[in-house]
């Protein structure tokens, strides 16, 4: 590659002339598909803000100046002009660089990313600390129209507004989130990026005037074009910022120029630019929500290499399940904060139109819009993603536990996620719920008792709330489209009958225990294994029944050690006077970047051969 050869940091490019500008970003994406085609990741996102990275690095002085990414899933060229191309083709992997921008591995990275929504308030933060330091700096926030349906964002710009701080807000506007973008802030986008008129007028005003320094009477010209085509004036004027838009986000040249002369603004700003997601790769624009983050492919016919395609994931028998239970059960609605297809309720969206909501990034609002739904009758299945339900914990203990209303959370992706990395492992939702009155805490062993247990939370006997948490990727691989069965709150089950030492394990890990268990029987010791079912209530009668007849229980749980099934099973020993040693097999007090599941189990110390070593441990111990 002729000029990426060349680049390696940002002060590489700024001797290049606008052919040159434009041919490194050919590069660049050649370079980005070539990786992502051998090593997945956020593709498509990325291939729209090729021009846009080059753009900033060109005009702005960074890492002085300072970038912020929201999500920071887009930020690969970034990563690639900022010291990390050849670390780019172990992106995402194990020990290898992260797929979001992080602070501790790039002083370009001035801000970490992972969680939508973040950036504007990051930046002013950033902002208002190099005011107070006297420093003299430049503060960009990247936001995309997605990300911008999270209410953080708002949060950022009324402040932002208020203090009148010097930041740029790059709205980078593709018109699509993960899935389709939805809400009136994405309506109003689409108004103002699509009105002919304003826009022509707009751009004429522009070209003749030379750009921003516009004088007072073509300034309030206008203002009155917008003010008639848009009645009540622009949303990020009103909030304070001075709005700059719609240009192509895609053209170079449109780009670099204005951001050229933005710079020399002050105070809060907002570029508002239109990109199209997998620019320049025809597959990746065709289908933009399947290219998010497509997987292997083949570069040259657009290909998706699929893993097993016929083995159904956790998330697939939710999907399915849900529909046969609303089909039964008119009361039941379903809530998803932008993630339909990542959590497939798109079935239920397509079966049951108008009881489907996909209402935004907006975990907090999804929580307390379930629990009004709850509140006037309804049963909500909310579905959010582990890590992301961290943003509505007040929602769930406020809204829901303490109203004792009857919200069905189904948690997807508990547990190591992979190579997302640090800020997606769903490590903290057992302990998180755990701690909270009125929810009752479930993790299905496999895809028939993850269905068992949606169908059985729909019943009175499950009362109050309920979590009901599930691990991304692969099934067990069993016949589960059976009918329905009951499974009784609070009751663990006895998988394996064994003496001295029991395995007690919640959730799918239990099937990395069931292997551990052959191994350790063929090996000459005669563990028991309890499957709990339940984090709370907890099974009072089947920890008795272990301690009775051994002296050592491991625990085993794909979640932090600190406040989940360990703790549960130590507080109950203790508390009924047992003397039974616990071992606890979980995840550490840390954060486990990112890696495949298999590798990051391993790590963390309780994968098949971990938990095998601590059996036999434990038998010898005798
Ligand atoms: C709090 C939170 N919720 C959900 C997600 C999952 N997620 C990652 S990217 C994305 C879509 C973002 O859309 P947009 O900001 O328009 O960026 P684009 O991918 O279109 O460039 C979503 C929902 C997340 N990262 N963080």
């Amino acid at each position: 590659m002729e000029l990426l050869d060349k680049v390696n940091i940002p002060k590489d490019i700024k001797s290049f002339s606008y052919i040159q500008l434009e041919q490194l970003c050919a590069e660049i994406r050649e370079y980005m598909i070539d990786c992502c085609a051998k090593n997945p990741g956020h593709l498509g996102a990325s291939l729209g803000t090729v021009e846009l990275a080059v753009a900033l690095h060109y005009i702005y002085d960074t890492p002085k100046d300072k970038l912020v990414w929201d999500v920071g899933h887009q930020a690969y060229a970034h990563k690639i002009l900022t010291g990390r191309k050849e670390a780019f083709v172990n992106n995402r992997k194990y020990k290898g660089i992260s797929g979001f921008p992080k602070m501790a591995e790039s002083e370009y990275d001035s801000f970490g990313g992972g969680h939508t929504s973040v950036s504007i308030s990051a930046a002013l933060g950033i902002a208002e600390a190099a005011k107070i330091k006297g420093e003299s700096i430049k503060t960009i926030a990247v936001i995309g129209d997605g990300a911008l349906s999270g209410g953080l964002a708002y949060e950022g710009l009324n402040n932002a507004g208020a203090l009148k701080s010097d930041i740029l807000v790059i709205l980078n506007d593709n018109q699509i989130s993960i899935d389709h973008n939805v809400g009136a802030m994405h309506n109003y986008l689409v108004r103002i990026s699509t009105s002919y008129t304003y826009n022509k007028v707009k751009s004429k005003v522009w070209d003749c005037v030379g750009g921003y320094k516009i004088g007072r009477f073509i300034q309030k010209f206008m203002r009155s074009a917008k003010q008639a085509l848009f009645k009540n004036g622009s949303i990020f004027q009103a909030l304070g910022f001075r709005y700059f838009g719609s240009i192509d986000g895609n053209n170079l040249n449109e780009l670099v120029t204005t951001l050229s002369k933005i710079k020399e603004i002050k105070g809060p700003k907002l570029l508002h630019i239109r990109t199209v997601k997998g620019k320049g790769y025809k597959p990746a624009e065709e289908n933009q929500s399947v290219w998010h983050a497509p997987g292997k492919f083949n570069v040259e016919t657009g290909e998706r290499i699929l893993k097993n395609p016929n083995i159904y994931r956790y998330q697939d028998i939710f999907g399915e399940t849900i529909v046969e239970l609303a089909k039964e059960n008119e009361k039941i609605v379903a809530v998803t904060p932008a993630m339909a297809s990542g959590c497939s309720m798109t079935k239920m969206m397509e079966v049951f139109p108008h009881r489907s909501f996909d209402v935004g990034i907006a975990e907090q609002h999804a929580v307390t819009f379930s629990a009004g739904m709850a509140a006037n009758g309804m049963l909500p299945f909310c579905n959010i993603y582990s890590t992301f339900m961290q943003r509505a914990y007040d929602n769930i203990i406020h809204d829901v536990a303490i109203q004792k209303l009857k919200v069905i959370f189904c948690i997807d992706r508990g547990g190591i996620v992979g190579e997302d990395g640090a800020t997606h492992q769903g490590a903290f939702d057992l302990s998180y719920f755990r701690l909270v009155p009125n929810i009752t805490v479930a993790a299905p062993l496999n895809e028939i008792e993850l269905r068992n247990m949606l169908y059985s939370a729909t019943l009175q006997q499950w009362n109050g709330a309920v979590a009901i948490r599930y691990p991304r990727g692969n099934c067990e691989g069993l016949d589960w489209q059976k009918p329905f069965e009951y499974i009784p709150v609070g009751k663990a089950q006895i998988l394996v009958e064994g003496e001295n030492v029991a395995v007690v394990s919640l959730g799918t890990i239990g099937n990395r225990v069931s292997k551990a268990i052959v191994k350790a029987k063929e090996a000459g010791c005669n563990p028991m294994h309890v499957n709990m079912r339940f984090l709370k209530p907890l099974d009072s009668d089947a920890l008795e029944n272990v301690c009775k007849k051994c002296s050592t229980i491991i625990t085993v749980e794909d979640g932090t050690l600190l406040g989940g099934l360990n703790s549960a099973v130590s507080e109950w020993v203790a508390a009924n006077n047992y003397s039974v040693k616990v071992v606890p097999l979980g995840i550490p007090d840390k954060f486990v970047d990112q890696g495949t599941v298999d590798e990051l189990i391993s790590e963390c110390g309780y994968n098949v051969q971990e938990i095998f070593d601590n059996i036999v441990k434990e038998y010898r111990r005798k």
